[in-house]
């Protein structure tokens, strides 16, 4: 949620997730996906110290999703069902009613600031309709809504257009989708003070406000964190072309940011085919293990596109949250 701040913000977004996700299945959350076939068990079990969860989504509910949970660390299985892209966001809520929730994440979504109660968040995966996506996930204590708040409507039945409604064509139209159904009360409980994910290869930590990349080159498993201490964070990455340096790197990405023309297409340093990676959303002490993919010698940047608690731009604008990186 509140990925995008500014208009130009979102309509970037999407184009990299359309792009991404035309040839290569589950490019949108960079987890480790594998299209149908999954198991529709829903429920929870435990195995070791990591809990199963598995929820599919529909267009626009959710199902799977147990009442309680235990903190630490969530295998999860998103499987969406639905011919839309969905979130699995699992959004504190203090004791704020249910029928509140919307309301109060509204402002929020459209870059303003976080609601009090909103302490914890965890957005570990975005996927599109049709695909499953798996993640290890961790989660803190507390009272939750489990929500989706993308936009995005189905095309309409018998309608004379063939545009197949992917992200792109479904633009920004419509309500959030917990205000469709997508919104289920989890309650998590437990000791919060152990989190951490299972040991991976590769880390990109996020903080108040840069990121920390230690990747190397060919495919790979991220663990992707939020140290914080105060501010919620993603990683949303882009690729550049061959023989474009850190320099022109940086050059290009604010070209990306200043440009006023939100029909402009990216800088031609920006290799759109290879920006697949996105690591969810997280509040400080939270994160998730992502499948991810990088080229030796190629150029990289991992950037921010949330806002501070109390609103304002996104970081990448408010506080150059970036990182710049070619991969050895
Ligand atoms: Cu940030």
């Amino acid at each position: 949620m509140a990925r995008h701040g500014k208009m130009w913000v979102l309509v970037v977004v999407l184009a990299l997730v359309a792009a991404g996700c035309g040839d290569d299945a589950g490019d949108g959350a960079g987890g480790t996906t594998t299209t149908g076939g999954s198991s529709s068990t829903t429920g929870s079990a435990t195995r070791g110290e990591a809990t199963q969860l598995t929820v599919v989504a529909e267009d626009f509910s959710f199902s799977g999703v147990p009442e309680q949970l235990q903190a630490g660390v969530l295998d999860i299985t998103f499987e969406n069902s639905g011919q839309l892209e969905h979130e699995l966001a699992f959004v504190e809520i203090g004791d704020t009613p249910l029928d509140e929730v919307g309301t109060a994440l509204a402002p929020t979504i459209e870059g303003g600031p976080f609601p009090d109660f909103l302490e914890n968040l965890a957005i570990p995966l975005t996927i599109p309709g049709g695909e499953t996506a798996q993640t290890s996930a961790l989660l803190a204590a507390g009272n939750y809504a489990l929500i989706c708040a993308l936009t995005g409507a189905r095309p309409e039945p018998g309608a004379t257009t063939t545009t197949g409604g992917g992200p792109d064509e479904q633009g920004a139209q419509g309500p959030p989708h917990y205000e469709l159904g997508m919104i289920q009360p989890v309650t998590v409980t437990g000791d919060a003070a152990q989190l951490s994910l299972p040991q991976a290869e590769s880390t990109v930590t996020a903080r108040d406000y840069a990121f920390d990349v230690d990747v190397s080159a060919g495919r790979q498993t991220v663990n992707f964190t939020n140290q914080g201490p105060e501010q919620v964070h993603h990683g949303v990455f882009f690729a550049f072309r061959e023989g474009v340096d850190e320099a022109a790197a940086e050059s290009a990405l604010r070209t990306l940011v200043t440009s006023e023309d939100e029909e402009a297409p990216p800088p031609p340093e920006i290799d759109i085919e290879a920006t697949e990676q996105n690591f969810g959303i997280f509040s400080t002490g939270l994160g998730a293990s992502y499948d991810a993919e990088f080229e030796a010698g190629r150029t990289y940047a991992v950037v921010c596109f949330i806002q501070d608690r109390a609103g304002g731009p996104p970081h990448l604008i408010a506080h150059d949250m970036k990182e710049i990186f070619t991969v050895q």
